[in-house]
């Protein structure tokens, strides 16, 4: 049965510079600012890339818990850290993450070339990172890079099991320069891996770039959820730089709507998601 669409906004991320990209949230006050307006569009999850006072990309420890505790108390948002950072980030700053005690947090399944760059995550980092999720009642989104990713999570819940709160969700990140492409038979065959999954595993999608709308299009129609925001994409239009995240969603609840798949609210996210 399709259901409503659960829609994340990823305002930040960890590769645009602020000096490139004026309208990127990169303070504490510009994040809640976002986050309160995405809500109020209808997204219902935030993942959030945090910076340092310069603007860079940052995963201190203090900052993330002050971050997860203003998002808590000015937002429902599901508040979703992510354990990936930037290219740069050590293994151990990563994992360290989850000490700041979010409702979720991403988990990479596999290593991607990156554009020039390389996004490492080796085998015994992904077990780390979901075993100790586990222990601590954070609920990972499985992101996704590559097809391969996907058989990767079919190892790990296989050896290590479930997530907490049994719900299996992934997030297809396409149209990265060394990932899978953002088109939409790429999309509809990890849909059909997803066969291989647990029953009821679900999906959100999201295109970088120019591959932002076939992504969004494909997945509405074929019953995955969306995640939209300036992490992914900069540009709303040939020539025309996105003005805000709040452009980002509120184009994606009217496409949700016309699909007559309508935002999830965050208290059936969090339902869906088995918070
Ligand atoms: N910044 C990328 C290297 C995640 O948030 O988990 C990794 C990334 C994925 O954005
Ligand atoms: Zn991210």
């Amino acid at each position: 049965m399709t259901t409503g669409t659960l829609i994340t906004v990823a305002p930040t991320g960890a590769e645009s510079a602020k000096a490139e990209v004026p309208a990127l949230p990169v303070t504490l006050d510009e994040l809640l600012s976002t986050a309160k307006e995405c809500e109020a569009l209808g997204a219902a999850v935030i993942h959030v890339h945090v910076r340092d006072d310069e603007a860079r990309p940052t995963l201190d420890q203090g900052r993330l818990r002050e971050t997860v505790a203003a998002l808590r108390e000015n937002t429902n948002l599901v508040v979703q850290l992510s354990s990936g950072g930037a290219v740069t980030d050590p293994e151990a700053d990563r994992l360290a993450v989850l000490d700041a005690r979010p409702d979720m947090a991403s988990c990479t399944m596999g290593t991607v070339n990156f554009g020039d760059d390389v996004f490492l995550n080796r085998w015994g980092f992904i077990v780390d990172l979901h075993t100790r999720m586990q222990e601590r009642g954070i609920v990972p989104e499985y992101e996704i890079f590559d097809l391969g990713h996907l058989t990767a999570l079919q190892r790990l819940l296989g050896k290590y099991g479930l997530p907490h709160g049994g719900h299996v969700h992934v997030d297809f990140v396409m149209g990265v320069p060394g990932g899978m492409p953002g088109t939409a038979a790429t999309l509809v065959a990890a849909q059909q891996m997803l066969r291989d999954l647990p029953d009821g595993t679900t999906f959100s999608a999201t295109g970088i770039g120019r591959s932002t709308l076939p992504v969004l299009l494909a997945s509405l129609s074929t019953g995955g959820h969306l995640r939209v925001g300036m992490e992914d994409t900069v540009t709303y239009a040939k020539g025309q730089p996105v003005e805000s995240n709040m452009q980002l969603v509120a184009r994606a609840v009217g496409f949700a709507q016309l699909a007559q798949r309508p935002p999830l609210t965050t208290a059936e996210a969090r339902q869906l998601l088995g918070l």
